[in-house]
């Protein structure tokens, strides 16, 4: 059964003309984007949508970051789409993120790496709220 994620490109990428390389790597892998948006986030909107993260050191250059830019988000469906979109975009850290992932073929630094995606379907529904 077909389940939705929202992954965001981040400033970092949008900036080098990555979104469309980036959403083309998921429709390849047969998922359909249902809805897609360019925006700014404002810091409310970086508060509240990384609130798990409010009480972490690296919290504020988060914000800042999210902010910097503009982002491209959109939500994607397919079977297993949290996991699969998960395992697409690789590990956190770009260092450490497998090349022909998202992360590990694009990502600068554990904070500019390129993509957000939900880690769960309680983020995803979280999520979707700030964003769309
Ligand atoms: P992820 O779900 O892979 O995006 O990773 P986390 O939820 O652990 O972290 C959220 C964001 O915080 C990451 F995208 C990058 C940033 N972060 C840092 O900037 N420094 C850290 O040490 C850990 C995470």
């Amino acid at each position: 059964m077909a389940e939705q994620t929202l992954i965001i490109v981040k400033p970092d990428a949008v900036k080098r003309n990555l979104a469309e390389e980036i959403l083309s790597r998921f429709e390849k892998k047969g998922f359909i984007i249902s809805k897609q948006k360019t925006l700014n986030f404002t810091a409310e909107m970086a508060k509240q949508f990384y609130s798990a993260h409010s009480s972490k050191p690296f919290f504020d250059e988060l914000v800042s970051f999210i902010t910097s830019g503009e982002v491209v988000a959109a939500i994607i469906e397919r079977d297993n789409a949290v996991s699969l979109t998960r395992e697409i975009i690789g590990n956190t850290n770009p260092k450490e993120a497998n090349p022909d992932t998202i992360r590990g073929d694009f990502g600068i630094s554990i904070t500019e790496n390129s993509i957000h995606a939900s880690d769960s379907s309680e983020s995803f529904d979280k999520e979707v709220n700030v964003i769309f």
